[in-house]
């Protein structure tokens, strides 16, 4: 900027008087020096911007910072601004002035910086990551993402609800997207899964009717992000291809603990083809090394009003920690033959899957999302994710299902984005060359050189050129028959697998599907569809259409076709052992008075395993220990409840200060409630007992915190919830 301007834009200051009056605030040192030292803080904990992990050169596209440079304001034209406070008007009460170029500019960006939410999937949050490869797939790829062992690959992942406007929560029951990106070396790879295997419909044309059902009723958009509604229960129980979703959406995994305790999955079935063009049919799947895990539906709903932001705040503030969440990628494999089906199982039907005990899942990799975004419009809103995006080695399938979608993914960011040119934003910008014979359009970024823009060419020497064979591969499949609008027989079977996946289930996992039907059925106004739909369930179970029914209030169904199904166990989220307690959040009841060395202790065992521990107490500030320790209180009783817990435990020194603390007793009892782990040593056991939550499996109590008492609390936490209680 030159000189000049800088001497000009600080003298007005001085004189302006409301400018100065911001120059008062700026002075200001609380506000001021307590951003800055949180700011620091996190830059020393988690890299120089203070955003998680440093960008690394691969990242390097995403971080464009030219719309920030020098430290004055200007106009988005580049001219230094005067005053951003004050519009010009005649006189300082007068009307405004037409020629108030800023004011008109500011306003007018300011008009338009919403863009249309997704049609679906509008609430989510993102995060970088990087994927390493431990085993070659070189016999059955020549997709080098999936070649090269030990070569990094940044990732972008989106989860998302499907059903909820941008602004829902995030604990509604619902789907989640679990969208992740490979920028690989060879154009970008986006997966662009669910955390269920399976899908409500077995082709794209229903997709509209679907999503129609499952938003808001158009005449009062009522309800937000939930099905429990006429219109979804009306279509899904007419459209019966969707019964084995309904069982997932009715379970559990439909109200995960976080985005990191979820399975994710590509759903369809792919292709791979290697370097001789030989191919394999495959699914993928993410495994988190956190395990499958779930909140309780009464916590969903609690922590909708009380943290909309639950698992949004829990991958940044998990990533700003240093608790990165992981996931293993896997895969199934099938021989690619003529009928495309593996034992019975057409592969093409997206409403099946195929059990792990029957194609066991193979690890291949790993994938840590280690940074947060530095801005959520320009990466996780502006992200446009394609299924149609995938490297060279990787194919798809004719299910169809993913065929639309093969075409709705582009067409979609049309509107959402405003053109053709979205892949030239920052994030989706691939990370390989890019040479195309694109031009133009809305909001194009590249300043082509030359006359070329076709092909084939001379003037250009033929440039750019095809790559032949070494381009992306067209596996030739012979493809022939009548046209129709019909499915395949092996199609027509929507109910056996909902009855695999409802005899896979613990007890505790039954009870929650049928309390979910329940819940959503008794939201239905029309009897009908109530009664249809538990008829349709008694070709699933008997048993579930009878605790349904009879939840209720209807007869019990005359008795359905069930199928023998079989079980199996890999679709249980039940764990058989504890397993690891990162990015778990315990909350410690204190007073003035507690044993500060103990929560100390136990803080440091709970950080050790990578879980955070939150001082809870009836006042902000501090609380004196009993040593006169000063300890600091993470949140004020009226700020918290246990629903944004895993486990609560009452330290020692506590019982005179909370005696008769009606909302701790009802806190601790609803921790109880939802199975979660709780504990007390010391004195803290009376305020259990008074609780009447003292006993019974996930209760861990001691005389004083100990290093085994604390080992006692970590394993139990690692239950994730005591169902036997
Ligand atoms: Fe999507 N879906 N979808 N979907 N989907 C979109 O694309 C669509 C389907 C999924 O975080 C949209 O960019 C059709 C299955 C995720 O940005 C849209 C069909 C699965 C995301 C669209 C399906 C998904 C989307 C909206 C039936 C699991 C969020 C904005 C043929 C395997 C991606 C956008 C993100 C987003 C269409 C079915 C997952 C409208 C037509 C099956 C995770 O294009």
């Amino acid at each position: 900027m030159p000189k000049t301007a800088r001497v000009r834009v600080a003298k007005t200051v001085a004189k302006s008087a409301p400018v100065a009056k911001s120059a008062t605030v700026a002075k200001s040192a609380p506000v001021a020096k307590s951003t800055s030292a949180r700011t620091a803080k996190t830059a020393r904990r988690r890299g120089s911007d203070g955003n998680g992990r440093d960008a690394t050169p691969a990242d390097a596209a995403i971080g464009q910072s030219w719309a920030q440079q020098g430290d004055a304001i200007t106009t988005p034209n580049g001219v230094p601004v005067a005053d951003t406070d004050n519009s010009l008007r005649v006189g300082s009460r007068g009307p405004t002035l037409l020629d108030d170029f800023h004011l008109r500019e500011k306003v007018m960006h300011f008009d338009h910086e919403r863009i249309p939410e997704r049609v679906v999937h509008a609430r989510g949050a993102g995060a970088h990551g990087r994927f390493t490869l431990y085993e070659s797939l070189e016999d059955l790829t020549c997709a080098r993402v999936l070649i090269e062992t030990g070569a990094e690959t940044p990732t972008f992942v989106r989860f998302s609800t499907v059903a909820g406007s941008k602004g829902s929560a995030d604990t509604a029951r619902d789907v989640r997207g679990f969208a992740v990106r490979f920028y690989t070396d060879e154009g970008n790879w986006d997966l662009v899964g669910n955390n269920i295997p399976v899908f409500f419909i077995q082709d794209g044309i229903k997709f509209p009717d679907l999503i129609h059902a499952a938003k808001p009723e158009p005449d009062r958009e009522i309800p937000q992000a939930q099905t429990a509604h006429d219109a979804f229960w009306d279509f899904a129980s007419l459209a019966t291809e969707s019964t084995h979703m309904l069982m997932w959406t009715m379970s559990d995994r439909a109200i995960p603990r976080s985005y990191r305790t979820m399975e994710g999955f590509g759903v369809h079935t792919f292709r791979l083809v290697n370097a001789e063009g030989s191919t394999t049919l495959v699914k993928f799947h993410w495994k988190p090394a956190a395990g499958v895990h779930s909140l309780v539906w009464e916590e969903s709903q609690k922590l909708g009003g009380i943290d909309p932001d639950f698992h949004r705040r829990d991958l940044w503030d998990a990533i700003e920690a240093g608790n990165p969440p992981e996931w293993e990628l896997g895969i199934q494999t099938f021989p690619d033959t003529e009928d495309q089906a593996f034992e019975g199982i057409d592969l093409l039907d997206p409403t099946k899957l195929v059990p792990e005990e029957l194609a066991p899942v193979r690890k291949i990799g790993r994938m840590v999302l280690d940074r947060n975004p530095t801005n959520y419009f320009a990466e996780t809103e502006q992200v446009a994710f394609c299924t149609a995006h995938v490297p060279r080695g990787i194919d798809f399938t004719d299910d169809p299902l993913l065929q639309a979608r093969n075409f709705s993914y582009l067409d979609t960011q049309l509107t959402r984005l405003g053109g053709p040119n979205f892949d030239q934003l920052p994030i989706n910008r691939p990370r390989s060359p890019v040479n195309t014979n694109e031009r133009d359009g809305f909001g194009q970024q590249a300043v082509h050189r030359g006359i070329v823009a076709y092909s084939p060419n001379s003037t250009g020497g033929g440039c750019p050129f095809h790559l032949g064979t070494d381009g992306f591969i067209d596996v030739p499949r012979t493809v022939g028959g009548p046209r129709v609008r019909e499915r395949a027989q092996s199609f027509a079977d929507h109910y056996s697998q909902a009855t695999l996946f409802w005899n896979s289930m613990a007890a505790a996992e039954r009870t929650h599907i049928v309390g979910a039907f329940a819940f959503e059925l008794s939201h239905c106004e029309r009897p009908e569809i109530r009664e249809r739909m538990v008829g349709n369930l008694a070709n699933v179970s008997g048993e579930l259409a009878g605790l349904v029914a009879a939840a209720l209030g209807l007869p019990a169904p005359s008795p359905g076709t069930v199928a023998d199904a079989g079980s199996s166990p890999a679709l249980s989220q039940v764990p058989s052992s504890s397993g690891p307690i990162a990015g778990r959040v315990v909350g410690v009841v204190a007073a003035d008075g507690v044993d500060a060395a103990g929560v100390g202790a136990l803080r440091a065992a709970l950080e050790a395993e990578g879980a955070t521990m939150f001082v809870l107490a009836p006042h902000g500030g501090t609380v004196t220990g009993k040593d006169r320790t000063k300890l600091p209180v993470d949140k004020p009783a009226f700020s918290t409840q246990s629903v944004e817990y895993d486990a609560l435990v009452v330290a020692g020194g506590t019982a005179m200060a909370y005696a008769d603390d009606a909302n701790l007793a009802a806190n601790l009892g609803e921790a109880y409630r939802h199975h979660k782990t709780l504990g007390a040593w010391g004195d803290g056991r009376k305020l259990l007992e008074a609780a009447g939550v003292d006993t019974g499996p996930g209760v861990v109590t001691g005389v004083g915190m100990s290093e085994g008492l604390a080992a006692k609390v970590v394993k139990a936490v690692g239950w994730h919830r005591h169902w036997d209680r």
